[in-house]
């Protein structure tokens, strides 16, 4: 008998796209008064990124954004998430702005919308100006916030004609814990927990800055939210009591993070557990934090399993060494974070416009042979997550946008260039492009509005 598939379309107005950030992509480092930023000297010391990759070059975006924004218009993208370089605004990050740093991101914007591309604008992507870490201790600070809220009225102002959806900052916990803690990431400190506690708690109020610009200087239709990297909590099971367990891991993992924005207070058993830890707050710190929002963005790679066990407590399951992964081994394949990230961010914090602000896969792919890319392990990561965000739109989740990370190849933090999460394939000599099969298989996807 004939079968016919459903062809099961996203929304009319679900938006497709490609994220990237300014420091992965833009090279051109100490070009047109750019200051350095902390990853630019973060990468010079030896030992921090693979094989000593620095942010020198990158994929050469500054001088070649043309060709980059027509071959995305190309694939049929209608939405680019970019990020601005704070240090390319303000070479130290405060004081003078730097007028060329302005005149780029004007090339930029104006390039994208006429090529029918629009622009989502991430404020701040990790970059802190070099200046920002010297004079002030970065955010370890909070004269960092007011600097950081001078930047945001800048870009508003001078963007805002043009640019509609702001995003304030990418990912709190890599530029503080990460930064300040553990020392993975630029600066690379490794400092006292109430410390790490305090740059959470600047980073939350520099949120609240980038908001209060909007609201200030964006104009008519101006939307603003944040982009947080909140953990997914896959229930082992679709049953009450598993689906119960990882919510309540959900919220204490999350916490810090959504709690104080969409509450107006940290949780008192959150700050309990902190103890003399707890971050130093001033009053109206709060208030500036849980401003309303637009919309949340989330950024969805992976999740981890949570069931209730024997007595009701939540059990987050160890992943077992043979658990399927991307060659980023955090990335393991785990398709239902998707589905249950935006879904518990909607039930619990009552958030009413979500967008995947980013997701997608890192691996080592080879270069292109016969002109092609054959990365198979890419195109089916996408497409089951995908097929999980249908689910969850069907169930009513309000998800309206996706940004695939990432357009092309790119400086992939401390992993450098090896680790790829492009569907264009970037090579590093020749600056040449070529669109991998999941590039082609992204676009029919976008065409259709439908998983293909
Ligand atoms: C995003 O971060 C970034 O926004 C983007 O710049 C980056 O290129 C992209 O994803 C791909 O990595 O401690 O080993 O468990 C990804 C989110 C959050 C993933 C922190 C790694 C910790 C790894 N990251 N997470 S581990």
């Amino acid at each position: 008998m004939p079968i016919k598939p459903k062809l099961r379309p996203f929304p009319s107005h679900f938006a497709w796209g490609f994220a990237a950030a300014a420091p992965q992509i833009e090279g051109a480092a100490y070009t047109d008064g750019k200051g350095p930023s902390v990853w630019d000297t973060f990468a010079r010391i030896p030992g921090k990124v693979a094989n000593g990759d620095t942010l020198d070059v990158a994929c050469d975006h500054y001088h070649r954004y043309p060709e980059d924004l027509a071959m995305m218009a190309a694939l049929g993208a209608k939405h680019y998430r970019l990020s601005i370089a704070w240090p390319r605004i303000f070479s130290r990050g405060h004081g003078e702005v730097n007028q060329k740093g302005i005149d780029f991101y004007n090339r930029l914007i104006d390039k994208a919308l006429e090529l029918g591309l629009t622009p989502w604008v991430t404020m701040y992507h990790w970059d802190t100006p070099q200046g920002i870490e010297d004079d002030f201790g970065g955010w370890r600070n909070r004269d960092t916030v007011k600097a950081f809220g001078v930047y945001a009225d800048t870009i508003v102002k001078a963007f805002g004609d043009r640019v509609k959806h702001w995003i304030t900052l990418n990912e709190i916990i890599c530029f503080t814990r990460m930064s300040y803690g553990t020392g993975q990431r630029g600066p690379g400190l490794m400092l006292p927990e109430q410390v790490v506690n305090q740059t959470y708690h600047h980073a939350m109020m520099a949120h609240g800055e980038g908001v209060r610009a909007v609201r200030q200087h964006g104009g008519p239709g101006a939307r603003v939210g944040l982009t947080d990297c909140s953990e997914a909590f896959i229930p082992l099971s679709e049953t009450p009591a598993d689906i119960e367990a990882a919510r309540r891991v959900f919220v204490h993992e999350n916490g810090r993070v959504l709690e104080p924005m969409y509450t107006g207070r940290y949780a008192p058993e959150f700050l309990a557990s902190l103890g003399a830890d707890a971050p130093h707050m001033e009053p109206g710190d709060l208030e500036l934090i849980s401003q309303a929002t637009d919309f949340l963005g989330l950024n969805v790679y992976r999740g981890r399993f949570v069931r209730a066990g024997a007595d009701g407590k939540p059990e987050i399951l160890p992943f077992p060494p043979n658990y399927p992964a991307a060659d980023a081994e955090w990335l393991t394949h785990t398709p239902q974070s998707i589905y249950w990230a935006p879904r518990m961010a909607a039930e619990i914090y009552g958030v009413e416009s979500i967008a995947i602000t980013e997701n997608g896969a890192g691996y080592n792919d080879l270069p292109p042979v016969n002109g092609e890319v054959l990365d198979l392990h890419r195109r089916d990561y996408l497409r089951n997550y995908l097929r999980e965000l249908q689910r969850a739109i069907d169930d009513g989740v309000p998800v309206d946008a996706y940004f695939l990370w990432s357009f092309m190849d790119n400086f992939e933090w401390a992993d450098g260039y090896q680790r790829r999460f492009g569907v264009v394939y970037t090579n590093y000599e020749t600056q040449e492009r070529t669109p991998k099969a999941s590039a082609k298989w992204y676009s029919q996807v976008m065409a259709a509005n439908a998983i293909v």
